[in-house]
């Protein structure tokens, strides 16, 4: 018999029988109830541009917080499946996808994710409008961001490569809204020899009498293995080892038929996570393919792809951490222990303050990168701004990372066992998570990748001053407070980057991305807080701004030179 437990007059436990019930985390329409993309969307649109696709982004807020986020939890445990041999023995390497990433595929699509960023409707605006939607959609799509995130970045390396017969065969499926025009790319870049060395690749190309390429070699990871086209990095015969040596190509795997052109499917992964995404191993040999570019320089070339890439990254790092805080936030107002519900204990509202105050940080890092991404392809950055763009990427992508895996642990722990039990649907969450630090270049190697931007002096001084002037803007006294530390920690790392050698720069490289890319997220959270009170009367970003202080900006330190 079905009964209700009473706490200050509100249902709060379900009984059967006499034994309690615990009641789901349940999700609001996850663009209305998103306080943080809400407010910094009305800050930093033209109200006509927010008018006009505000009702699209309650659309798929809707839809992410109800059919898809339902259909994707009673598909939990449905995942790709690769079929080497048909019945009678013929290879076949067919990959077969989960009905929701068939969904999300069709979703994609017709509400323009990709698409909307190259229409560009609202000029520089556009890119915050796509990635709006792509953070709407990411978190109920079973991580479909994935193969969009490569659709995006192929789409903008082909543009940018010039070829003209490339872009016009591929780019208007990239970009198409009609789901049977619309395809997704892969990204084929690891080998066995190297992930983060990719000069090390083995893919030889080969040019036939007739001048058409093909490749032979192990793909080791490519994800999304059922794109329609992939760019691959290969090298031409008779080039020289290392980077400088490889050259980007452009495969489309299939031919008319549906048959693979000389690729063998070895085996799709066995990962801790991701595992809605196809990521295959790969033998090419022979498999015919086109020359984007020049025959050399090829990750000069694919780099427009990877930056894309990062920030989706990035941005999808933070629609994790949103949902993930969006059900546990829920949770404590059903879960009751000790005789109230979680959200009156003070010590659990404070323990999601601090992560709310990261998933805030990670918001406004990862829009912040996509809005420099839209000036920059509509031009309106200048050559310094550039290079700040170039050191963006690699530390957005990496602090938000890092940031996504210690927020979501937090979240599976404020559920309790329940945040540990699979058909609740959390652990996916984190396991999912995991990989944010690792594809798309480690941490570590982003790390030393920003550094060798920094290895040119006036790029630090750019950026610095560019925050100073920011935080200079500010006028409520508490965030003039925090204004300072950054400050502060911006001169620290300033010196350090000066005084200390080649191989301790090396070492603490991922204390300075760290460093740098937290006091950026506490001045641009800063900006946001002065804004939210000038304009709304609101003081919940300040309160996010004054718990990220807390949590800590700097790790630099010159511990052994002081020794
Ligand atoms: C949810 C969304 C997530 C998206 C999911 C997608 C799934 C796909 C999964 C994958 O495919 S993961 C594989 C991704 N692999 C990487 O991210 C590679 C990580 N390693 C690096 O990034 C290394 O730093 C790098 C391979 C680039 C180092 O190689 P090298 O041989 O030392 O190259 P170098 O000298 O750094 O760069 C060569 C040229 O490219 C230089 O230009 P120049 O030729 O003019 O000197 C660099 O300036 C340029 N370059 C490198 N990185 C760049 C770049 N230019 C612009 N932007 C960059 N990021």
């Amino acid at each position: 018999m079905l009964d209700f437990i009473q706490h200050d007059g509100v249902r709060i436990i379900t009984t059967y029988n006499g034994f309690a019930m615990l009641k789901p985390p349940e999700l609001r329409n996850q663009y209305d109830d998103d306080n943080a993309l809400r407010s910094y969307l009305k800050r930093v649109l033209p109200a006509e541009v927010l008018g006009k696709i505000e009702p699209e982004l309650r659309e798929l807020g809707e839809l992410a917080a109800g059919n898809l986020y339902q259909m994707q939890l009673a598909d939990r445990l449905n995942e790709p499946k690769h079929i080497a041999f048909d019945a009678w023995g013929s290879r076949i390497d067919e990959i077969v996808l989960t009905p929701v990433w068939h969904e999300a595929k069709r979703i994609a699509a017709t509400r323009g994710i990709v698409a909307t960023a190259y229409e560009r409707a609202h000029g520089e605006y556009s890119r915050i409008h796509q990635f709006a939607l792509a953070y709407l959609f990411t978190a109920s799509s079973d991580l479909y961001s994935c193969p969009l995130a490569m659709t995006d970045g192929a789409a903008r390396a082909l543009l940018d490569s010039g070829n003209r017969e490339l872009i016009a065969r591929a780019v208007p499926h990239l970009t198409s809204r009609d789901p049977e025009q619309f395809w997704t790319s892969g990204q084929w870049m690891t080998e066995i020899t190297g992930g983060s060395d990719v000069g090390i690749s083995q893919t030889v190309a080969r040019e036939d009498a007739d001048g058409e390429w093909k490749l032979s070699g192990l793909k080791w990871f490519t994800s999304a293995a059922t794109s329609e086209m992939a760019l691959t990095l290969a090298r031409p015969e008779g080039n020289p080892p290392g980077g400088r040596g490889l050259a980007l190509f452009y495969v489309e795997p299939r031919d008319a038929g549906g048959r693979l052109r000389n690729i063998t499917v070895n085996r799709l992964k066995d990962k801790l996570g991701t595992r809605k995404v196809p990521t295959a191993e790969l033998t090419l040999s022979q498999t015919p393919a086109v020359l984007v570019g020049a025959k050399q320089d090829g990750i000069r070339a694919i780099a427009p792809m990877l930056n894309i890439t990062r920030t989706w990254n990035a941005i999808s790092a933070a629609a994790y951490m949103r949902r993930g805080l969006a059900l546990a936030h829920d949770y404590a107002e059903r879960r009751v222990a000790f005789g109230s519900t979680l959200s009156e204990k003070p010590l659990h509202t404070d323990t999601l303050a601090s992560a709310q105050a990261e998933f805030e940080a990670a918001f406004h890092l990862s829009f912040h990168l996509a809005e420099w991404i839209g000036r920059d392809e509509t031009g309106a950055l200048n050559p310094e701004e550039k290079a700040l763009l170039r050191l963006l990427t690699p530390v957005v992508k990496l602090v938000t990372a890092k940031q996504s895996v210690a927020v979501l642990s937090e979240v599976l722990e404020a559920f309790g066992g329940a945040g540990y039990v699979e058909d609740t649907g959390l652990p996916m969450l984190l396991r999912d998570a995991q990989v944010f630090p690792i594809w798309e270049g480690t941490t570590n190697v982003l790390s030393l990748d920003a550094l060798r931007v920094l290895s040119e002096a006036r790029t630090f001084d750019i950026f610095a001053a560019r925050i100073e002037k920011q935080l200079g803007e500010l006028r409520d006294p508490q965030l003039k407070a925090l204004a300072d530390t950054a400050k502060h920690a911006l001169s620290h790392a300033r010196k350090w980057l000066i005084e200390t050698n080649r191989e301790m720069r090396e070492a603490g490289a991922r204390r300075l991305a760290m460093t740098i890319g937290r006091t950026l997220a506490l001045s641009l959270l800063a900006r946001q807080a002065q804004w939210s009170l000038d304009h709304k009367n609101d003081d919940a970003t300040l309160s996010a701004a004054l718990r990220f202080y807390q949590n800590g900006i700097e790790s630099i330190t010159f511990a052994r030179q002081q020794q």
